[in-house]
């Protein structure tokens, strides 16, 4: 049975980024336990932190439908990124694809290994911008605010751009 909903983060910037983000989006969609629900478009956004002139970001956000627990979910993305090429080097640095969970219902974990909420999506445009697109209305439990209002609270946004072509990775609605 698939119970939970979960708010994940897609990003990259190296190599085929749109396709690496498809196969991503399909290999969770495929995965044991997990469906996903909705995906949202991509946005061309300035790197945020890490090295100095690493190229521009990919980012986009995900519903996810789950059974699993949220150690074994996160397992799933860690193995996921691993196969699209995923090498943790530099802190913040490039990488092919970044899977991070964000919301999870209204759960709050705080453990060294994981963190929900995600603890700085609320600062983050090219965080919010894409989730407001699928759940403007999910509730952060810890700022009780919804994503909506978080983005509001950014201000003006800069470095965040909608990305010219269609992301449609499973094809039609999704779902
Ligand atoms: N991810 C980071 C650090 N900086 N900047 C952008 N624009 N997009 C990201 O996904 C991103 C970042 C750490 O995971
Ligand atoms: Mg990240
Ligand atoms: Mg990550």
């Amino acid at each position: 049975m698939l119970t939970s909903l979960v708010h994940v983060a897609i990003g990259g910037n190296i190599g085929d980024v749109p396709g690496t983000l498809s196969r991503a989006v399909r290999a969770l969609d495929e995965a044991e336990g997990i469906r996903v629900r909705a995906v949202s478009p991509l946005f061309e956004t300035a790197p945020v932190g890490g090295p100095e002139g690493q190229p521009a970001f990919l980012n986009g956000a995900l519903t996810l439908e789950t059974s699993l627990p949220p150690g074994e979910l996160l397992h799933v993305l860690m193995e996921v990124e691993k196969s699209l090429g995923r090498v943790r080097e530099v802190a913040d640095g490039p990488r092919t694809v970044d899977l991070d969970i964000l919301l999870w219902g209204e759960r709050v974990i705080r453990e060294e290994a994981l963190e929900i909420p995600h603890p700085r999506m609320h600062l983050r445009s090219f965080v919010l911008v894409p989730l407001a697109k699928i759940a403007p209305e999910a509730v952060h439990p810890v700022l009780k605010k919804s994503v909506a209002k978080l983005l509001a609270g950014l201000g003006e946004i800069e470095g965040v751009k909608p990305f010219g072509e269609k992301f449609d990775p499973l094809g039609g609605s999704g779902k």
